[in-house]
């Protein structure tokens, strides 16, 4: 069951039946009609009905679910085609300034739900399917998720889009069109497997292809220096990056922007037809194979010299394309006649790189203002410094970008040429200005020159290009200063910024969970929360009310039901929709401790086996679910993938613990997944090791789903703990400030482990959970040095107070009345949390940009 389903079959009445295939059309006597902007049931049964007969993808009058979905979403598109239009021809006309988001990943998943809640149209399409044989439901869950990401960066990416159309800013997404994307994860005997994850199998009615729009560009190849001094970037490999437009339409707003990404292709010519006809088929084909692996998947493995320049080539073919489709477009509205004023192009281009995967954007725009516009480097420098900002969304050291400059210069020489000038002129400036900074010069340098291994510094390459530098949570942004920036803050204090994360309200609540939303409307009176998140503070006066504290509890039950229906469908896992639902939903990282959280599970386990049954009648019945997908290559995330799967095994079979404990691994995380389980969770752990979660942000959307978080004083955590109480918050472990020090202690063997600690490790060596080798899972808890080993994530330390912290929750969970006061208060403490929010703060205080709201 989809979350759209509820909404419509929340209400009862007509939809509220399931109908059964294969359906008749021709007995339905709706007739085809092309209707782009229908906005009646009637009026979009014929334009479905018009695709059905006319589209090209399908036998006519076939009318199964996965054609209806199709037929569905094409006349939604329908809509969204006519709103892109307008938005970009008032754009166009009105020309503001416009901010360009670059970013490696969105991870939009399914469209159709939102597109037609957005458009107010989720009624009248829930009516005409039923007028043509069909539930919302049933077609809703045809669709597969567009999966062109891998976390939270990416989700980050597409709920700030939808926020960007919602507040009708005139602003775009920029990406690449991956054929497959991270990947698909099945989890099997083995533990986790990958797969391609063909999210294009058939196709996306999503996408308009704009063969219009297509740019070259250049990989290798030489620069040879002109006769008028200037440099010149010749010969090498081109490749064509074609547009791919996604339409994302705001909420309340006819404003539709756009996510343009990137395929590339290799134009006809370059097909060797001779070495084709002499039988040489990989000849005349190279070209075009090397072009297809441009955009074949998202962070192919990078451990061969082959992975790694695929992945710069990735980086730069994204970069290239977006700054060449920038620039076409301002000129395209500056006057036709005399020379382009460039000193204009920062007051209506904006570019925000999104991590440093878009760095090369900086060395791109300085390559083609000075290359083919002409433009002086410092002219260059001050246009491109005025124009990009970068985020930064990590501090850990394996995630902070080095290219070899080996390989820049081979792949890309002449930016290797604009980088080095780029190093040489930041130490003149250091040294001139700032004396008292010469010994830090070395290591705050674009290039390390590391005689082993010399590498471009791709962060500090985006801390000098940009104009602005931030943080995604207050904690993060001061770590940035204090730590990983600070000398770059010395120098330029006003470059830093924060902007805490947020996230859209409309698929993150309104969309999710219907039954949810439509109490909040009753008790507040209105339904301006949706857009105006801060409303939800008007919860509080009600959170002692006993009969929203009835309402909300059923609203959950029904979420967690429907959740309970899903696992069983997808694990054979059949779960209590009684039992306390415990998620641990996000990627698998040793930082993030998905590995504290089995320990405890197994500590649990062991001391409900060693309970009486008297004892036992006093256990809260838990059901513990994780999720998320382990780097391909990232053994001891697998592993820990591994353990989960294999206790819930032992546990979920253990006839003696029953519905006490149940302990699930949910197969192939993605946002349809989240959009189902957040809603029925009531508590979610958000229990990484101080300091190293940028932000978070499902620890977001499950507080505004009213449930509760488990979590150390990390990232967003920090602000949603002060913006619901920290009556609401189980808070436990070391702080932040604490970690380095705690680290060192533990290196001069000074860590007096937890007898519980010992006992759940033991628990797992003495084989109760299979005979997999988990040696070098523990052992990374063990010892007292290095990366990995030494238990360099603190779980260790951090334990006792975790499995105390668990004693407090199932205290609290004891005392329903409680629990349901303290759910509310988080749903009413969570307005902050608005991408909204964010994408304004970002609006006025990075990219200078205005609403431009189609008429
Ligand atoms: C780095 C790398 C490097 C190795 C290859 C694959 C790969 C993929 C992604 C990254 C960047 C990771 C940065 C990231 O995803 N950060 C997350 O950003 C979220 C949005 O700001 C934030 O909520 C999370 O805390 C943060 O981990």
């Amino acid at each position: 069951m989809s979350p759209a389903a509820a909404s419509v079959n929340g209400g009862g009445g007509e939809m509220s039946e399931k109908v059964k295939s294969p359906v008749d059309l021709k007995k339905s006597n709706v007739p085809p009609i092309a209707h782009p902007t229908p906005d009646d049931a009637f009026g979009v049964a014929a334009n479905i009905q018009y695709h059905v007969q006319y589209g090209p993808h399908f036998s006519p009058f076939k009318f199964e679910p996965e054609q209806a979905f199709y037929a569905t979403a094409e006349s939604v598109r329908d809509t969204l085609i006519q709103r892109w239009n307008d938005t970009y021809a008032h754009f166009h006309k009105t020309d503001p300034k416009q901010t360009y988001y670059i970013s490696m990943e969105y991870l939009q998943g399914r469209a159709l739900t939102n597109a037609i809640g957005n458009l107010n149209l989720t009624d009248a399409y829930g009516s005409a399917l039923m007028k043509l044989g069909h539930d919302l439901e049933t077609i809703v869950d045809q669709e597969r998720d567009a999966a062109l990401g891998n976390g939270g960066l990416g989700r980050l990416a597409s709920c700030f889009l939808d926020s960007m159309a919602t507040l009708s800013l005139p602003a775009w997404g920029y990406g690449l069109r991956y054929k497959y994307g991270l990947f698909s994860q099945r989890i099997t005997k083995k533990g986790q497997e990958e797969y391609a994850e063909d999210w294009l199998q058939k196709f996306s009615p999503w996408e308009i292809v704009r063969h219009d729009v297509v740019h070259p560009v250049r990989f290798f190849g030489e620069v040879q220096s002109q006769e008028d001094g200037s440099r010149r970037w010749i010969g090498g490999e081109t490749v064509q990056a074609l547009a791919y437009d996604i339409p994302i339409p705001g909420y309340q707003t006819k404003n539709t922007i756009s996510l343009r990404v990137w395929d590339a292709r290799v134009p006809a010519q370059e097909f060797d037809l001779y070495a084709f006809n002499a039988g040489d088929y990989a000849k005349a084909e190279s070209l075009h194979a090397k072009a297809s692996q441009i955009c074949a998947v998202l962070y192919p493995g990078d451990a061969t010299e082959e992975g790694k320049l695929l992945r710069l080539k990735q980086q730069y073919f994204m970069c290239s394309a977006s700054l060449q489709d920038i620039i076409a477009r301002f000129k395209e509205r500056r006057p036709s006649k005399g020379p382009i004023d460039w000193s204009e192009f920062p007051n209506k281009v904006a570019v925000q790189m999104n991590d440093t995967h878009p760095t090369l954007s900086a060395p791109e725009l300085m390559r083609i203002l000075m290359d083919d516009e002409g433009l002086g480097w410092d002219e260059a420098w001050a246009i491109t410094n005025k124009t990009v900002a970068y985020t930064n969304h990590t501090v850990l050291p394996e995630a902070l970008e080095k290219w070899s400059q080996t390989v820049m210069a081979k792949l890309l020489p002449r930016h290797m040429e604009i980088i080095t000038e780029i190093d040489k002129q930041f130490q003149a400036f250091v040294t001139k200005t700032r004396p008292d900074l010469e010994s830090k010069i070395e290591s705050m340098r674009v290039l390390d020159n590391n005689p082993q291994k010399p590498v471009v510094r791709m962060a500090h390459l985006c801390v000098l290009s940009s104009h602005k530098v931030n943080g995604v949570a207050e904690l993060h942004s001061d770590i940035l200063k204090k730590d990983l920036f600070a000398d770059f803050y010395s120098l330029w204090p006003d470059k830093f910024q924060n902007k805490t994360n947020g996230v859209t309200p409309r698929r993150w609540l309104r969309f999710c969970s219907p039954e949810l939303s439509t109490i909040i409307t009753k008790w507040l009176r209105t339904d301006k929360w949706v857009t105006n998140l801060d409303l939800l503070a008007g919860l509080r006066q009600f959170a002692d009310d006993k009969q929203l504290h009835k309402e909300w509890a059923a609203a959950k039950l029904q979420n967690k039901v429907r959740f309970a229906h899903y696992l069983e469908e997808k694990t054979g896992v059949k779960i209590n929709p009684n039992s306390m639902f415990d998620t641990q939903i996000k990627r698998i990282h040793e930082y993030k401790r998905q590995l504290m959280n089995i320990l405890g599970v197994v500590y649990r386990y062991k001391k409900m086996k060693e309970m009486s049954p008297e004892e036992r009648k006093k256990v809260v019945p838990r059901v513990v679910m994780l999720a998320g997908k382990a780097f391909a290559t990232y053994e001891q995330a697998k592993r820990i993938v591994k353990l989960v799967t294999d206790v819930g095994a032992v546990v979920n079979n253990d006839p003696g613990i029953g519905d006490l404990l149940k302990v699930v691994f949910i197969p192939n995380y993605n946002v349809t997944v989240a959009e189902l389980a957040i809603p029925a969770s009531e508590l979610s752990q958000h229990i990484s090791t101080a300091g190293m979660e940028a932000s978070g942000t499902s620890n977001m959307k499950f507080a505004l789903n009213g449930c509760l978080i488990i979590g150390t004083l990390d990232g967003a955590n920090v602000e949603i703990r002060e913006e619901i109480g920290e009556e609401n918050f189980f808070l436990f472990g070391a702080r932040a400030d604490d970690v380095p020090r705690l680290r060192k202690e533990r290196e001069a063997g000074q860590f007096k482990p937890d007898p519980r600690f010992e006992e759940a490790k033991h628990f797992i060596r003495s084989g109760a959970f299979g005979d997999y080798d988990y040696e070098p899972l523990l052992d990374s808890l063990e010892g007292n040095s290095g990366y990995g080993r030494g238990d360099y994530f603190l779980v260790g330390y951090d334990f006792p107070s975790y499995i105390d912290c668990q004693k407090e929750v199932d205290e609290a969970y004891k005392d329903q009345d409680r629990w349901v006061k303290m759910s509310i208060l988080s749903t009413a403490g969570s307005g902050k949390f608005s991408s909204d929010r964010t994408i304004a703060q970002y609006a006025r205080e990075i990219w200078n940009i205005q609403e431009c709201r189609v008429p």
